[in-house]
């Protein structure tokens, strides 16, 4: 089947205190299921340009911080409309830049217009409590403030989605934003950030500074007028942003790796272990913080599993991300292809038996490979200790439940975890054991509720949990307040 490609030549710009301005380099943001395909040019912003940006937003904090929640959440809401009005349109743009299948990218935008609705609800929510001091005739209110300018930093795995549940709490609790979406995926960002101002969001409150994040996510990571910084990425990118945040203080949120770990109980169904192995460690090319890429398999069940997993992976259709047919879609580029496969050798040559992994010819040059399994490994090789982020899982063998829960919680992350098994007792010991932030017990590890706290624990994550309620912990800053009665 032929897609149809409207390739334009049109500069997408930044957008800085409420004026769309071009960069001093750009882009091309290319196709990962047909890299002939260009979907358009981005501007890259420069340190300078960060430094505007991040002033607009100081200057226009003392207004957004003083609107009523209404007012921020009416102007959420206008945006969630448009993004439901356009949600082919858009969920097409996603599936064509960031390669996951259109299946998945309508599930991001619905999604992101979920959390778009979510957070403008949460904007009136009670912000504070009244509280009785130790001291009579005194009456004490505590409060919560927005915290100022915020810095989002932000993956090509989820181009809405992750972006819209940093921006839009911020928003909601009346902070002002400066947001740069990964290089690799700058269309939904731009899409995202030009529906947010047009529905009514006043200057300097929402600025776009696309590029490098050796420039433009430095920049803003070192600036001190930033109070707060939340970013989701890469384990040594989260490190570097921390350090140079700390150097004044901001309060940093971050979200990064994962070796998240699936048991097979012995008596797990073998149709429900296999589903939930598939889809969570698959699912978007397997390049989720949350996929799966350890499976822990008991030795009773372990070649019965290895079998119809081996099965059920050789039917799995990978080709055009576009393509409705298509179960699976490329990998995002040409590095992180190299990546897997390079993981993959790694692995074998640790003496694990490889299924799956070959490269796929389509009829369109793009950066396909067929999801692939190591059977055989020891806990200790390298491919059970470091995370790859794609189509790629390991399997160790254990002998038991308990040898199960340690291999589990063997490892320097701890996002998610999970569990396949009918036992309810093995259930609710592995969800007490578990060293991880999110338990999954027979569902897939990825895939995660909007209105729920999301992250993890040990080197996956770093401050307060974002999503649901909680994200108002990292939005918001708190003033205890003690008011006397005025009389002696
Ligand atoms: C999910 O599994 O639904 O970067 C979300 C990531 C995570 C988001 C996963 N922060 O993959």
């Amino acid at each position: 089947m032929t897609m149809t490609t409207t390739t334009t030549t049109t500069m997408h710009s930044n957008h800085i205190a409420g004026r769309w301005v071009d960069g001093s380099d750009s882009t091309s943001n290319i196709n990962p299921s047909d890299t002939d395909d260009i979907i358009g040019h981005y501007a890259r912003a420069d340190a300078g340009q960060v430094t505007d940006a991040i002033g607009a937003a100081a200057e226009a904090f003392k207004g957004w911080s003083t609107t009523t929640g209404q007012e921020r959440a009416d102007i959420l809401d206008t945006a969630g409309s448009e993004m439901r009005a356009r949600q082919g349109e858009l969920a097409d743009l996603l599936a064509r830049e960031e390669g996951k299948t259109i299946t998945e990218a309508r599930g991001e935008v619905d999604r992101t217009i979920r959390i778009i609705r979510y957070h403008a609800a949460q904007a009136l929510m009670p912000a504070g409590e009244v509280v009785h001091s130790i001291r009579p005739g005194v009456k004490i209110d505590v409060v919560r403030e927005p915290v100022g300018v915020v810095g989002v930093i932000t993956p090509w795995n989820f181009p809405l989605a992750i972006p819209a549940w940093k921006i839009i709490p911020a928003l909601a609790y009346g902070n002002t934003v400066v947001f740069k979406p990964a290089d690799l995926v700058p269309a939904s960002a731009w899409h995202l950030v030009d529906i947010l101002v047009r529905a009514g969001l006043p200057d300097g409150v929402l600025n776009l500074t696309m590029g490098r994040g050796s420039v433009v996510g430095d920049a803003i990571a070192r600036d001190p007028r930033v109070s707060a910084l939340s970013f989701t990425g890469s384990v040594a990118t989260g490190a570097h942003v921390l350090e140079a945040a700390q150097s004044h203080q901001a309060r940093v949120q971050l979200e990064m790796g994962g070796k998240n770990p699936l048991i097979i109980s012995d008596d797990a169904d073998l149709d429900v272990a296999v589903s939930v192995a598939v889809d969570g460690s698959f699912g978007s090319t397997g390049q989720r913080c949350t996929a799966a890429e350890r499976f822990i398999v008991d030795e009773r069940i372990h070649d019965a599993f290895v079998e119809a997993l081996a099965a059920r992976m050789s039917k799995v259709v990978v080709g055009d991300a576009r393509d409705p047919r298509t179960q699976m879609g490329p990998v995002v580029d040409a590095r992180q292809l190299e990546q897997n496969q390079a993981a993959l050798r790694r692995a074998e040559a640790d003496a694990g038996e490889v299924i799956g992994g070959e490269l796929v010819e389509a009829p369109r040059p793009g950066f396909y490979m067929r999801p692939a399994a190591v059977v055989g490994t020891k806990q200790t090789d390298w491919i059970n200790v470091e995370e790859v982020f794609g189509p790629v899982v390991s399997i160790v063998k254990s002998r038991d439940h308990d040898e199960a829960v340690a291999l589990a919680n063997d490892t320097e992350f701890g996002l998610s975890s999970g569990i396949v098994t009918t036992s309810l007792a093995k259930a609710a010991d592995f969800q007490r054991r578990s060293k991880a932030g999110m338990v999954m017990v027979n569902v897939p590890t990825a895939g995660v509720d909007y209105h729920v706290p999301f992250g993890g624990r040990a080197r996956s994550s770093f401050g307060t949990r974002e999503q649901g309620t909680y994200a108002r912990e990292f939005y918001t800053t708190v003033k205890t307040t003690y008011v006397g009665a005025g009389t002696v």
